[in-house]
């Protein structure tokens, strides 16, 4: 019992120091695209003086604007480009730069489940787009999936931890999911979200990319449940704040935070 306390505590610490990460990869048409080439960049937490930590630090506020698109980037100031997809492709987030000092790429280093989401622009520049318009969901990853990643490979190994790898996303640099067919056309905010759940400050790591989906089909869905974000976690809320460092959490009986997904 104290041994795998001690342990626990560890882990834990050995996170916060600077165990952070964004998604400024986008990628698209089987590719990898650079470090906010589609996706809007973030400002540094003014607050750190170390420049690397002070880009990566997640918001910690959920009520905060920057839940929407990470910080200070509801404003599209590095004007991304905007990549061209089609309803039905799959598309991922890779993890930029910069990473973990000391690691070979940037990974989601945290445990915890991740989301994507679409929010629709009502101008035809996204540029202008503040995403305060409604937002649906379009993945949950909760658990492992065939994309986690191995740990029994030989340079898995290291990454491996006990009480984190039971995430799906757990140490990927990646990940991949469908944009539903019938998602009507039009230039939206492409948002992807993996929180760090703990039960004081959970973390939350967010970025948008700007995407025009075409839909040449000929019966569009209608996306719902419709939210606005921030609006969508309240601090202390049971499935956002939570301890998982403990051998009894079953990841298989958790459920993620509402809304449900889309599925088109
Ligand atoms: C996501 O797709 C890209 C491009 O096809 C691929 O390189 C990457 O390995 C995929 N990620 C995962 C976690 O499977
Ligand atoms: C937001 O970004 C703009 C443009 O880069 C910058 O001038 C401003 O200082 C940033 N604000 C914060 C709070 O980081
Ligand atoms: C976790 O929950 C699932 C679903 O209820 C169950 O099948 C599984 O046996 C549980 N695992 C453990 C280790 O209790
Ligand atoms: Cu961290």
């Amino acid at each position: 019992m104290k041994s795998s306390m001690l342990f626990i505590l560890g882990a834990t610490f050995l996170g916060h120091v600077n165990g952070h990460y964004t998604f400024g990869r986008f990628i698209f048409d089987s590719k990898w695209s650079k470090t906010w080439e589609y996706v809007r960049q973030i400002s540094p937490d003014k607050t750190i003086k170390d420049a690397d930590i002070a880009f990566v630090a997640p918001n910690t506020e959920p009520a905060s604007l920057d839940l929407r698109c990470g910080r200070n980037a509801s404003i599209a100031w590095s004007r991304p480009n905007t990549a061209t997809i089609k309803a039905g492709d799959t598309v991922g987030f890779a993890a930029g730069e910069p990473r973990l000092t000391g690691t070979d790429v940037a990974r989601i280093y945290h445990p915890g489940f991740a989301s994507a989401w679409l929010s629709k622009s009502p101008t035809d520049d996204l540029n202008l787009y503040t995403g305060d318009g409604d937002w649906f969901k379009i993945l949950s990853v909760t658990g492992r999936t065939e994309q986690s990643l191995d740990f029994s490979a030989p340079e898995n190994k290291k990454l491996y931890d006990q009480f984190k790898a039971i995430w799906g996303t757990f140490n990927v640099q990646s990940w991949n999911f469908t944009v539903p067919k019938t998602t009507p056309p039009g230039k939206y905010l492409l948002r992807f979200e993996h929180i760090f759940p703990n039960p004081q400050d959970s973390q939350f790591y967010v970025n948008c990319a700007h995407v025009d989906i075409v839909n040449t089909n000929s019966n569009f869905g209608t996306p719902a449940p419709l939210v606005k974000i921030p609006g969508i976690y309240t601090r202390g809320q049971k499935d956002v704040y939570f301890d998982h460092f403990d051998l009894n959490f079953n990841v298989t009986q958790f459920v993620a935070p509402k809304p449900v997904v889309w599925t088109g």
